[in-house]
């Protein structure tokens, strides 16, 4: 299918987001000094600054970037599983900083985003590092779909059909050294293609690569998933072509996009969300509705799904993103306030 862009339809942020929290979070971009006053206005005058300002294309030429079919096992869904938020909404609606700060711009600004070839390299506290390439990450691992919630930091979430493979089996194949405590990620650092690697402003003032991390027994937990597509395709850029990462119980920055580093470390790595504010966002950053946001609550959530625009849909948020059955044990002596 082909995605056009600029997406007329695409939703304004705070029709999609519960305003208060969506201005909370910039309030601390802006008091940083990342964001200008151009972004601050109106939406339709701030869209044309940025689409100017980011210079991949003009606003009236339409880039597509097509994604590809791919063959999966389905996931059971069964009678009680969750309503899916709708696909126009799940790649119109992202954050993406390398490409805007703003929930339209990854849509707006990476179609022509190049994502083949690709190399991911796996390295680090591995008896066997190797690198995979654009086919591999589409070959080299049995594809399955997965049906998960994702709650962002900012008390939105939606319910997504992602397909792809486990995380342990490409740590599997490295083989650990008895060394590896945590592992690391990095996104593409690409400012060519990036428009946000470019400017401090556009980028929300994040010291790029984007950094991510795990520890060892998070990241071998069954859950965590390597995304290779959404909704029956291959990833569109905004959600993090050709491969990102999927953490169900974290908060969505955890699910670290376009990947092209994954290494296996002894000690704890720096990311990119710690390093901006490290009293807001923690490494472990485990959904937890007990523990608020110094600047808002995480008690409850805005879901996204295929209601009107102006539809209220506010559900409690679930300790874990309601996946505690399968996490809950690797916390269990830890106190989650202090480890937020
Ligand atoms: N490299 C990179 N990865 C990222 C981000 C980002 O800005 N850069 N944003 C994160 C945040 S805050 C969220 S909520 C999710 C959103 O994923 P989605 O757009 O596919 O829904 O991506 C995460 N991964
Ligand atoms: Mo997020």
């Amino acid at each position: 299918m082909l995605i056009k862009s600029p997406v007329k339809s695409a939703l304004k942020e705070s029709q999609v987001t519960d305003e208060g929290v969506y201005n909370g979070r910039r309030s601390l971009l802006k008091s940083m000094g990342f964001i200008g006053a151009g972004t601050l206005l109106s939406n339709s005058i701030a869209t044309s600054a940025n689409a100017e300002g980011f210079g991949l294309f003009s606003s009236d030429e339409v880039k597509t970037f097509e994604q590809k079919p791919l063959k999966y096992t389905p996931a059971n869904v069964t009678e009680n599983s969750e309503i899916l938020t709708p696909e126009s909404k799940v790649i119109s609606h992202n954050n993406f900083y390398e490409f805007g700060t703003n929930k339209s711009d990854p849509v707006n600004n990476s179609q022509g985003f190049n994502v083949n070839p690709w190399s991911l390299k796996i390295s680090g506290e591995v008896n066997k590092p190797f690198t995979l390439d654009y086919d591999d990450l589409f070959n080299k691992y049995a594809i399955e779909e997965r049906i998960y919630r994702l709650r962002c930091v900012e008390a939105w979430s939606m319910v997504i059909p992602w397909l792809g493979f486990s995380l342990s089996e490409i740590i599997k194949q490295a083989d650990p050294t008895s060394k590896a405590k945590y592992v690391a990620f990095e996104t593409l650092d690409d400012p060519k293609q990036m428009p946000g690697q470019r400017s401090r402003r556009v980028g929300g003032g994040i010291d790029f690569p984007y950094v991510e991390g795990l520890r060892m027994d998070e990241a071998m937990n069954p859950l965590t998933f390597m995304s290779v597509g959404v909704y029956g395709k291959t990833l569109p850029p905004q959600n993090g072509a050709p491969i990102r990462l999927v953490v169900p119980w974290k908060y969505g920055f955890k699910s670290i996009k376009s990947i092209v580093g994954i290494k296996l470390v002894e000690k704890m790595p720096p990311t990119t969300w710690n390093i901006l504010g490290p009293n807001e966002y923690g490494f472990y950053a485990n959904v937890n509705p007990e523990v608020s946001h110094p600047r808002w609550s995480q008690a409850s959530e805005r879901r996204i799904t295929a209601g009107g625009l102006f539809s209220r849909n506010r559900i409690e948020t679930l300790p874990f993103n309601g996946y505690s059955e399968e996490v809950a044990h690797m916390y269990k002596d830890m106190d989650l306030r202090k480890h937020y």
